[in-house]
Parts: structure tokens; C-alpha cells; sequence
């Protein structure tokens, strides 16, 4: 497989891990970082062998945001001429599944990097917030659009005007998490969903990223009329046929993706 100077990235059967490892600044997310997650997402995309991505990082830390030091004095014009950190629209695009999998300090970019994610599984330990504002900046890879999405207006506004930090249990009552589990399980859990999802028929996984996708994009008549039509479009699908089959005959389905 490929080597990462800042990710450590494994197949498990059809599941990608891939962990953030830059333990000496608590995975802040460098330019590196980001090449890294840039590669590792183009290989996940291209493989078909691969149907599921957990992304986590340290017990300590998801991420502690983006890469401070490397921002500090940089100007407008290079900021802005090179798009800093556009390259993470190359991670949100991919089609496939990807569950960010977060323990510990989930900061700035790191919480918005979490955010990409498909979904998120907390462990118990995990602590969310947007504190680019004590830095005298905002949110910049997404925070002050997938926060809202999120949790609603009040508390995303609220986090990201006093950077305060959100814990795991309030990120579960507010939805920013689909499941809190101990910290020592964490990695496990999000394996075991990630290999559940790996399971099922890929192109209706495929079908149900882009259906709840397209609830943040579009209208309601036109996000219903979408999910429609990808409905009745997987009835050209064998795996259909096999999957309906398989119910009425009482025995598991089998997936060819086609
Ligand atoms: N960047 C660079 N280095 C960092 C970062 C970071 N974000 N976070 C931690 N580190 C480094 C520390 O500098 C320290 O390094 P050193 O040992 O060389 O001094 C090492 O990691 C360990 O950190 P601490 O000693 O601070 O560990 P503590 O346990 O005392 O504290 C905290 C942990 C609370 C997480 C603390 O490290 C902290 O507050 N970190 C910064 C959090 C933050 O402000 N994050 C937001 C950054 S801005 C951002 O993410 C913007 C995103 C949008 C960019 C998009 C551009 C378009």
C-alpha cells in the first residue's frame, strides 16, 4: 500500500482507516495533512475493493484545527491566491461512505474536518468547538455552514462567537454525533458500522449518500422528486432483484453491484 508521511491508512477487508498522526501537534492539519487526505480519499474513491472509510485520530485528539503555525504569517494575497485549503472540497467529493470516528479535542478545522464526515461516532472523551474567534479569524473549512446544519442557529452561533467547547454528551443531544461510546471502544464501534455499511448493496449506499446529501442543497419537492428517482432507478439494479428475492426466500442477500 502507500505510505503517508502524516496518516497511517490500512484496508481492513473493505474498510479504509485511516489515521491522523501527527502526535507532536496533536494532528493540527498542515499542508501535509491535507496532500495526505487528498491522496488517501483518491485511493479509497478508486478502489473498488474498499465500500467504507473510519477516519480518527489519537486518543488525545481528532485534530486541534488547523496548523497555526503554519497560517500565522501568511498574507491575504497568498491565503486567498493559493485557496488555502480548497483541497478539502477533493475530500468531500468523494461518493463513497466516511465516518469521522473522534476521541478527544475536535477543534476549528478539526471539528469542521469531523463535519465532512458522512457521520460522526464520539467516544466519551471528545470535545468539539469552533475557537478560530480567540484567534481573531472565523471558521474556514466549512464550520459556519455544517455547524448551523448541524445543531441550528443558536448554538452554532454561540460556539462560534465564544469558542467555547461542546462535550460529548451535548454533541449527542444536539445532534452533532450520531453515537457516543467509551473511549476505549471507539475505533472498534466505528470499525463494526463501517463494516456493516461495507456490507450492504454498494449502489444503494452509493444512492443513500447522495439522497441525504441533496437535503442540504436542495428544496423539499425537488429533494423528494431526487430520492424518487433514485428509487426507482436502482430497480434496474441485479442487486435489487437479489436483495427483494433474498427477503421473500428468508435468506441473506448477495451483492454483486450491478
Ligand atoms: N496548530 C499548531 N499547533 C498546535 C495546534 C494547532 N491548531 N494545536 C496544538 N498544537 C501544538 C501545540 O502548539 C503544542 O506544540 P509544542 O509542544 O511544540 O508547544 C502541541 O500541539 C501540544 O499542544 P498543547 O501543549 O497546547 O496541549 P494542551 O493539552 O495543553 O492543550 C488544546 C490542548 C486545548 C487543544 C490546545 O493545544 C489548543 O488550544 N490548540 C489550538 C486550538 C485552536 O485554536 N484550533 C483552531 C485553529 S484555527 C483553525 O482551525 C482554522 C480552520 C480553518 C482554516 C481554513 C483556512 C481556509
Amino acid at each position: 500500500g502507500m505510505t503517508y508521511e502524516t496518516l497511517i491508512v490500512e484496508q481492513h477487508d473493505a474498510v479504509t482507516l485511516v489515521r491522523l498522526n501527527r502526535p507532536q501537534a496533536l494532528n493540527a492539519l498542515n499542508s501535509q495533512v491535507l496532500a495526505d487526505l487528498i491522496a488517501a480519499f483518491a485511493a479509497y474513491d478508486g478502489d473498488a475493493s474498499q465500500r467504507c472509510l473510519v477516519l480518527t485520530g489519537s486518543e488525545k485528539a481528532f485534530a486541534a484545527g488547523a496548523d497555526i503555525k503554519e497560517m500565522s504569517d501568511q498574507s491575504f494575497a497568498e491565503m486567498y491566491g493559493a485557496n488555502f485549503f480548497g483541497g478539502y472540497d477533493r475530500v468531500t467529493a468523494t461518493r463513497k461512505p466516511f465516518i469521522a470516528a473522534v476521541s478527544g479535542f475536535a477543534l476549528g478545522g478539526g471539528c469542521e474536518l469531523a463535519m465532512m464526515a458522512d457521520f460522526i461516532i464520539a467516544s466519551d472523551t471528545a470535545k468539539f468547538g469552533q475557537p478560530e474567534i480567540k484567534l481573531a479569524v472565523t471558521p474556514g473549512m466549512g464550520g459556519s455552514q455544517r455547524l448551523v446544519r448541524a445543531i441550528g442557529k443558536a448554538k452554532a452561533m454561540e460556539m462560534c462567537l465564544t469558542g467555547r467547547m461542546m462535550d460529548a454528551a451535548e454533541a449527542e443531544r444536539s445532534g452533532l454525533v450520531a453515537r457516543v461510546v467509551p473511549a476505549a471502544e471507539l475505533v472498534d464501534e466505528a470499525m463494526k458500522t463501517a463494516k456493516a455499511i461495507a456490507g450492504m448493496a454498494p449502489l444503494a449506499v452509493l444512492a443513500v449518500k447522495e439522497q441525504v446529501e441533496a437535503a442540504f442543497e436542495m428544496t423539499l419537492s425537488a429533494g423528494i422528486r431526487f430520492e424518487r428517482r433514485l428509487f426507482h432507478g436502482l430497480f434496474g439494479s441485479a442487486d435489487q432483484k437479489e436483495g427483494m428475492a433474498a427477503f421473500v426466500a428468508k435468506r441473506p442477500g448477495v451483492w454483486t453491484g450491478t
